[in-house]
């Protein structure tokens, strides 16, 4: 988890990778389903470009069905969950598949430093959200949706310092993990 630009995908690629992990990145699969044309795509498509979450309903539908054809593949979920629903809902989804989360890492950086990578990602990602004015309300949204998630995991949440280059980050994950 972390807020927009945090470098939620950045790491989850990473540690993917050194782990042998299929990684689930919930924005990579609804832009998949936009650029696709598919119902989901459609209905997902004026949510994102305006810069607001997907509804909950449409996010544990996929979330559901994806997690239950990979059974018990290791499996590291970027992006997802993003509200409260959302995360009650992967505990169902966990519970029926008698498996369990074995970390949930919040990567947390300033505002203004998150702001600044996404204006600098709007210049090659050709992402409709990377717009300034869209970036400043996906904080908002972050803010007021998100972030009431650090409680919910209080119990087994780890902090993550997300100010540094990537590779810094990334060392900071493993000393938590391993
Ligand atoms: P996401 O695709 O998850 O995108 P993100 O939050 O913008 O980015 P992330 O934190 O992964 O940052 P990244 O590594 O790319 O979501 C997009 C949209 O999809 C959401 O706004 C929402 O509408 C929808 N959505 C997705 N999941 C949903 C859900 N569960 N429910 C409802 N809606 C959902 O890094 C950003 C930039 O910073 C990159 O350019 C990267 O190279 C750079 N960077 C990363 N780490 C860095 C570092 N340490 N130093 C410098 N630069 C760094």
């Amino acid at each position: 988890m972390g807020p927009p630009g945090a470098g939620k995908g950045t790491q989850a690629k990473i540690l993917a990778e050194k782990y042998n992990l299929i990684h689930l990145s919930t924005g990579d699969m609804l832009r998949n389903e936009i650029q696709k044309k598919t119902a989901i795509g459609l209905k997902a498509q004026s949510y994102m470009n305006g810069g607001n979450l997907v509804p909950d309903s449409i996010l544990l539908s996929i979330m559901k069905n994806t997690l239950t054809s990979l059974k018990d593949s290791g499996t590291i979920v970027d992006g997802f969950p993003r509200t409260i629903p959302q995360a009650e809902g992967l505990s169902l989804i966990v519970e029926n598949l008698h498996s369990k989360i074995d970390y949930v890492l919040n990567i947390h950086v300033e505002e203004k430093i998150l702001i600044q990578r996404l204006i600098e990602r709007a210049q090659n990602s050709g992402r409709a959200d990377d717009t300034e004015e869209v970036i400043t309300k996906r904080q908002k949204v972050y803010a007021q949706l998100t972030a009431p998630l650090v409680d919910f995991y209080s119990n087994n949440i780890i902090q993550i310092d997300g100010d540094g280059s990537i590779e810094q980050v990334t060392q900071r994950i493993l000393e938590q993990i391993q």
